[in-house]
């Protein structure tokens, strides 16, 4: 590996992640890959939630007392910076949800069960994960609506003569897709098929998970009219998330959703992760991220007998799915985890892909931006590892 220009400090970075100064097993360091599962969390949002909980712990929303008055003011900040971090129009517009799946299911139950009926089509694509194939099946098999699949091509990027054809001739209420693929790390045209489904007067959802992490995104330019995303895959809390509304066609918001005691904790936690991903500019994030991931597919691509999934680096997440001829994706990881190196095997809870694909798993790599090409290096030198193990 060469020197390279780095966008920003990443060892500055790396030194803000506690679980990072870790060893994995005794003297073998930790090399976390599995970032498109969940991410580390920075002592910033750690220290967030401790500060809560130590100094200012309260219900928001109700109390006239001063502990209250803070944990509302927080919170309620915390929804602003979100707001500003996705460009939404309106900070009514953003709801907390406690994740991708929640607000997947939150639409569903809301605006899908008020609207889509028996004879309506619903868009999905071959590459959603099953957040968002599960809730409109189980809607569906109540409503008896249609759902069409978007097929993959090869290349990892949709079919988007199928699409215009589903659109021009079915009678399309809703098309919901993921931004990013989680396996193919294929970044959607998002507001190419949301000006496509409005044209027709079908309505649109983003399920940004794999997204807002790692790109800089600006709501109103995709232009969707639901966009959902999980904190915890953004260096931030788990059980936080967000829903943002075209806020034009709903009244109260956005307390009509949030009844009850909310994830004080985690949307506060959630604004300390926006902050620290904003100081750094998710523009330089997305950079190191497309140079460390061509990296990855370069030096991948040379290890006999391995296969990649998805398009090249520019194109594509931080994802790096693979498969190697003779070893199990299952396999491959528990040897990595020998290395000290986290990825994960398996489906990914994206099966109709895998069906695609025509394989039942594969191993994935995911980055973030902590990880360095030195430890893209150890992940290929444990790779050639195994396949001495496994004599492939
Ligand atoms: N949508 C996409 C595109 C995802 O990648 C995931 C989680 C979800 C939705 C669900 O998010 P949650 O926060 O509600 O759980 N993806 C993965 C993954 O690829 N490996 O583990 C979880």
């Amino acid at each position: 590996m060469t020197d390279r220009t780095l966008p920003y400090n990443i060892e500055a970075v790396r030194a803000d992640f506690p679980i990072l100064q870790q060893e994995h097993h005794a003297g073998v360091p930790l090399i976390y890959l599995d970032n498109a599962a969940s991410s580390q969390k920075p002592r910033q949002v750690i220290d967030a939630i401790d500060d809560y909980y130590r100094r200012y712990n309260a219900n928001v929303h109700r109390g006239i007392h001063k502990l209250s008055e803070a944990a509302t003011a927080a919170y309620e900040e915390a929804r602003i910076k979100v707001k500003k971090f996705i460009n939404a129009a309106n900070k009514r517009e953003v709801i907390y949800v406690r994740g991708t799946t929640e607000g997947i299911n939150l639409v569903a139950q809301t605006w899908g069960r008020a609207n889509l009926k028996s004879g309506d089509t619903v868009v999905l694509t071959q590459m959603e994960h099953h957040s968002n194939i599960v809730p409109w099946q189980m809607l569906a098999a109540e409503k008896g609506f249609t759902i069409r699949y978007v097929p993959v091509l090869p290349d990892g990027t949709l079919d988007m003569d199928v699409y215009d054809a589903l659109l021009r001739d079915e009678p399309v209420k809703l098309v919901s897709v993921m931004y990013v693929s989680n396996v193919l790390g294929t970044v959607n045209p998002i507001a190419h098929m949301a000006k496509l489904a409005h044209d027709v007067g079908a309505l649109m959802l983003v399920d940004g998970a794999q997204a807002v992490p790692h790109l800089p995104v600006d709501v109103q330019a995709l232009d969707a009219d639901f966009f959902t995303f999980s904190g915890h895959k953004m260096i931030g809390p788990t059980g936080s998330g967000i829903l943002t509304l075209d806020g034009s066609t709903w009244n109260e918001l956005p307390y009509k959703f949030e009844a009850g005691t909310p994830s004080i904790a985690e949307g506060i936690g959630l604004g300390a992760a926006v902050d620290y991903l904003t100081s750094i500019g998710m523009d330089k994030i997305r950079m190191h991220e497309e140079a460390i991931t061509a990296y990855a597919l370069d030096r991948l691509s040379e290890v006999p007998g391995l296969t990649l999934y998805g398009p090249d680096a520019d194109q594509k997440g931080a994802v790096a799915a693979f498969s190697l001829k003779g070893i199990h994706a299952h396999d491959i990881a528990q040897l990595l985890d020998a290395e000290g190196i986290a990825v994960r095997a398996g489906h990914h809870c994206a099966m109709p892909l895998h069906d695609c694909l025509n394989i039942p798993a594969t191993a994935r790599a995911s980055f973030y931006l902590y990880n360095t090409f030195a430890e893209v290096d150890a992940l290929i030198d444990a790779l050639y590892k195994a396949k001495k193990k496994f004599s492939v």
